[in-house]
């Protein structure tokens, strides 16, 4: 009892610190378009130049399963079919990024969902039209960034390494 106790503790714990302050991560993913319209270097770019640390990145293809999985909550939604149908239909990037507020900042890269709305300067502002067809996904809230990160990548698959140019993005 006590030892399960223990056991969650240590686990809830760590999950909360992995996900917060200068560590805190988000679930960043480069959809079929953005593959097809060679835009990966320019997304991949925009994250990395603006200091935040790649832990995770694969190319692959999903499967309705995964992706009705990532896309659970809009399960109900009229457009959640033809949603799953474009992002099985090529190669996607799922990424994890790091860094401080990385998934509030993600969010304000990214854009709005409708790039009609999207400012001038975000990725889906510069480089899309349209919301169904809007190239990219960031992850809405630290907790649910935390579940689609488990969802898409292993643990062993979240590489912890010290960029070299972190003391000079982070005072502390
Ligand atoms: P976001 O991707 O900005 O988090 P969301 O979670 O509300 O937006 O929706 C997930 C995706 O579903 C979104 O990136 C594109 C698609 N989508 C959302 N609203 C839509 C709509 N009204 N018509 C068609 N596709 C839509
Ligand atoms: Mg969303």
């Amino acid at each position: 009892m006590l030892i399960s106790f223990l056991t969650v503790f240590f686990l809830v714990s760590r999950g909360i610190r992995a996900m917060s302050g200068n560590s805190e991560r988000t679930f960043i993913m480069i959809k079929p378009d953005g593959v097809h319209r060679g835009l990966v270097g320019k997304i991949v770019q925009r994250f990395e130049e603006k200091g935040f640390k790649l832990v995770s990145m694969k190319f692959m293809w999903a499967s309705d399963d995964l992706l009705a999985k990532h896309y659970a909550d809009l399960s109900s939604k009229p457009f959640f079919g033809g949603l799953v149908k474009y992002m099985s239909s090529g190669p996607i990037v799922p990424m994890v990024w790091e860094g401080l507020n990385v998934v509030k900042t993600g969010r304000v890269m990214l854009g709005a969902t409708n790039p009609a709305d999207s400012a001038p300067g975000t990725i889906r502002g510069d480089y899309c039209v349209q919301v169904g067809r809007n190239i990219c996904h960031g992850s809405d809230s630290v907790e649910s960034a935390q579940k689609e990160i488990n969802l898409w990548f292993t643990e062993k698959e979240q590489i912890g390494w010290t960029p070299a140019q972190k003391e000079w993005v982070y005072e502390d």
